[in-house]
């Protein structure tokens, strides 16, 4: 896949396993446009397929992560346009169904739909002048791609809605004490970097068991616990059809590194 070239973002292949994209209109502070959610959905389908990919890392620049959706396309939207082609909807639906992990290294600016985004990814990782925001209410409008329901999810309702109420920004330093980021970095270079290397860490592992582990995390957002309990079980039971796991297991038992095989 290192031979894929897009225009709105970079691909690199900057460890083993581990691929990386750059959203790439710095001009715009790579404001979110359909042609680059084109790019972002294809790179992210070829990705996923592609058995040289284990993990993920989703990145913009050192300024801007993403400003948001594209104001300058929405700004004469009409309501019959919006809902005719359920606008926004095609954007998130490969990320959504993307089976690795993607871990989101945020510098800058991730506001409104740029933040919808991050939040998208299963990890967020935040550089030092990170800046998180739904400002959607400053343009006269509410969060449109999952902000209002994965916020609250990740910060609590008091936090989410002085945050979707007043479009302020919240810093690196809050993002981490309250959950959204999992860990806040001393450099731009270090939250990418350390993206990196938490993207090798889950590359190295069985790709069944690390998909698994993504899904059964990702279904507990959609239903009760004892629903979540009992799909989990049933997931873990299955592993036990995986060669993966007789691999790990054996090699816990022999004190030997497992080689894992993927099936
Ligand atoms: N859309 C279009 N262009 C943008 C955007 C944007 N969201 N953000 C920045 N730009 C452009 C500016 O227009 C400017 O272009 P130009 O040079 O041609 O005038 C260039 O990027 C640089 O921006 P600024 O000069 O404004 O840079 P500053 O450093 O002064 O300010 C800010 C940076 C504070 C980030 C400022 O640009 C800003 O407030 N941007 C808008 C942020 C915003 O409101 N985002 C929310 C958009 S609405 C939304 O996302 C709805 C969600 C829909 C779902 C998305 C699916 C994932």
């Amino acid at each position: 896949t290192s031979s894929e070239t897009y225009e709105h973002i970079l691909i690199s292949h900057p460890r083993p396993g581990v691929s990386l994209i750059t959203l790439n209109r710095p001009k715009q502070l790579n404001a979110l446009s359909s042609p680059l959610f084109s790019d972002l959905n294809s790179a992210l389908s070829t990705l996923d397929s592609s058995p040289s990919t284990r993990c993920i890392v989703l990145t913009g620049s050192h300024k801007s992560f993403a400003a948001g959706a594209d104001i300058k396309e929405m700004s004469t939207l009409t309501f019959a346009e919006a809902y005719g082609r359920d606008f926004i909807k095609s954007w998130s639906q490969q990320i959504s169904n993307t089976t690795k992990p993607i871990i989101a290294a945020v510098n800058g600016y991730a506001l409104g739909g740029g933040c919808e985004l991050a939040m998208m990814c299963d990890i967020i990782y935040a550089g030092p002048n990170a800046q998180f925001g739904q400002p959607e209410i400053k343009l006269g409008t509410i969060p449109g791609a999952g902000g209002s329901q994965r916020l609250l999810r990740a910060v609590g309702k008091s936090r989410a809605m002085e945050i979707i109420l007043t479009g302020k920004m919240v810093g690196a330093k809050e993002a981490g004490e309250w959950g959204l980021a999992a860990r806040v970095f001393d450099t731009p270079e270090a939250c990418v970097e350390g993206a990196l290397d938490t993207a090798e860490t889950v590359a190295g592992y069985g790709g069944l068991a690390v998909k698994a582990a993504k899904e059964v995390v990702n279904h507990a957002e959609e239903v009760g616990l004892s629903e979540g309990v009992k799909f989990e079980r049933r997931v873990f039971h299955g592993l036990f059809g995986t060669k993966d796991q007789k691999v790990g297991m054996e090699a816990f038992v022999k004190k030997e590194k497992p080689e894992w095989t993927h099936e």
